[in-house]
């Protein structure tokens, strides 16, 4: 059976099984909110459902119930290939099932036939400067592909709720295929002087990605799919996925929820913190010239950093309390491909360092490295140095998971999200 087949499939039965659970269960507590939770960006309140994955604090993320480890080794590989397929993670995270080889042939020929993006996309792009942030690009070219869609075009034509997965499914389709294109073009444009590279359908999604930009080693397919596959969701309460989500929830197609998505991405403490963290150490080793900095020196030079009043970019994190496995995973990598490379020692050494400076500093909840701590320098390593860029691939890997989540939203037909504000003065005079 086609994907489309097999979600129509489970789409029916999850909401046969979401209903038959509202009516036990439905009134019950699932989460207090204290005036805490209220002021400080809601940390722990349990209040939505998102289908794909789910964050331990302690374990990580797992992707339908898989751990990262899993991941790697069950998802479908390149011929050749040891890391796992993007398009793999897609199916997972949309249907709930490990993919076959079939199944992932069939989704990357299905992107074959979508990426095809309209010529307006370049224009409108080719009108900003190029000193524009890449993810102000990036969301732009995914905004101007509104007119493509195919969900606001039905739904303008007045089709019933039961229809609206069925164009978000294709536009989610053709928007994963085409997302590639755009962010290679945002990178041609700005840092190679528009000299575009066109698709290899021969290729794999992420391989052909590596290959527009201009990377068409191995190693780099390699990292490209697994850096897709790690990013692509991490539950429903990050700033990207909630931002999709919810503007999502107003019915917009996902053209705008995912670029209202990026611009939540864009955000220096979100995804924005994989280009600090290399900016940072950049900034840092250069300020010991030739010499390379010993543990000491950056352990000094973390405690400059918050004595600062900065955040240590790339450790920390709002639900995670050890160190996050995308970390492990990337480490992995880097080990296996980069052991000797200068960088590479130096986000060692800080995995030693940093963890104990922070608990000293008292205030970080969770000392360890984040994914952004180690995804870079492997970037870096094959020479795609334009850091200010790094985000806009977690933003092409991001948009798996929000995509995916948002053909369950209409599948299951979610309702426009409003939780309700409150003031000062009414919590003054109602919380006693
Ligand atoms: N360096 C210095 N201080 C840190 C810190 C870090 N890496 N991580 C947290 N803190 C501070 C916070 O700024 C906060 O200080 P104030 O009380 O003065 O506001 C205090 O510790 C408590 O914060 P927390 O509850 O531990 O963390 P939050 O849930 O508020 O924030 C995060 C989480 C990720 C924004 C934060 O850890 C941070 O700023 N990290 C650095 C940026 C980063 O790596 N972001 C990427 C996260 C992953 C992603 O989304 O891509």
């Amino acid at each position: 059976m086609g994907l489309k087949d097999t979600l129509r499939t489970k789409i029916q039965k999850r909401a046969e099984e979401t209903s038959a659970f509202l009516k036990e269960h439905g009134e019950k507590i699932l989460s207090e909110v204290t005036v805490n939770q209220a002021y400080r960006g809601m940390r722990g309140v349990k209040c939505m459902v998102w289908e794909g994955s789910l964050l331990d604090p302690y374990e990580g993320i797992r992707f339908r119930g898989y751990t990262i480890p899993e991941v790697r080794e069950m998802l479908p590989k390149a011929p050749g290939g040891e890391e796992p397929l993007p398009e793999g993670i897609f199916y997972l995270l949309v249907t709930g099932d490990l993919p076959t080889e079939e199944n992932v042939k069939e989704i990357q020929e299905e992107f074959k036939k979508r990426m095809e993006v309209p010529g307006y996309v370049f224009d409108t792009l080719r009108a900003m400067p190029k000193d524009s942030h890449p993810m102000t690009l990036f969301s732009l070219g995914i905004l101007s592909l509104q007119n493509e869609s195919k969900f606001a075009k039905a739904y303008r034509e007045g089709i019933p709720k039961t229809q609206y997965w069925e164009y978000t499914y294709e536009d989610a389709m053709d928007l994963l295929a085409r997302l590639p294109i755009i962010a290679a073009f945002v990178y041609r444009y700005l840092y190679k002087d528009d000299q575009q590279i066109d698709p290899d359908p021969s290729l794999d999604w992420a391989a052909n990605f590596a290959h527009m930009l201009g990377y068409d080693q191995p190693e780099v397919y390699e990292l490209m799919r697994l850096y897709l596959v790690l990013h692509s969701d991490h539950e429903g309460g990050n700033v990207s996925a909630h931002t999709g989500h919810l503007v999502g929830s107003a019915l917009s197609s996902p053209y705008l929820a995912i670029s209202s998505a990026m611009n939540g991405l864009a955000g220096p403490l979100h995804g924005l913190a994989n280009q600090e963290v290399l900016r940072w150490i950049l900034e840092l080793k250069a300020s010991f010239g030739d010499k390379m900095p010993t543990k000491e020196d950056l352990e000094k030079y973390a405690w400059d950093t918050l004595n600062a009043g900065k955040v240590i970019p790339g450790f920390g994190h709002a639900v995670l309390r050890k160190t996050d496995p995308r970390y492990t995973a990337f480490r992995e990598f880097a080990l296996k491909y980069l052991p000797d490379d200068e960088i590479f020692q130096i986000v060692s050494m800080l995995y030693e360092v940093i963890p104990p400076v922070l608990m000293k500093h008292g205030k970080a909840k969770n000392p360890w490295p984040n994914v952004d701590a180690h995804s870079g320098v492997l970037l870096y390593h094959y020479g795609i140095r334009e850091f200010d860029y790094y985000t806009v691939f977690f933003g092409v890997s991001r948009s798996i998971g929000i995509l995916s989540q948002l053909i369950w939203d209409r599948g299951l037909g979610l309702p426009i999200e409003r939780p309700k504000s409150v003031t000062l003065e009414w919590l003054k005079e109602n919380i006693k």
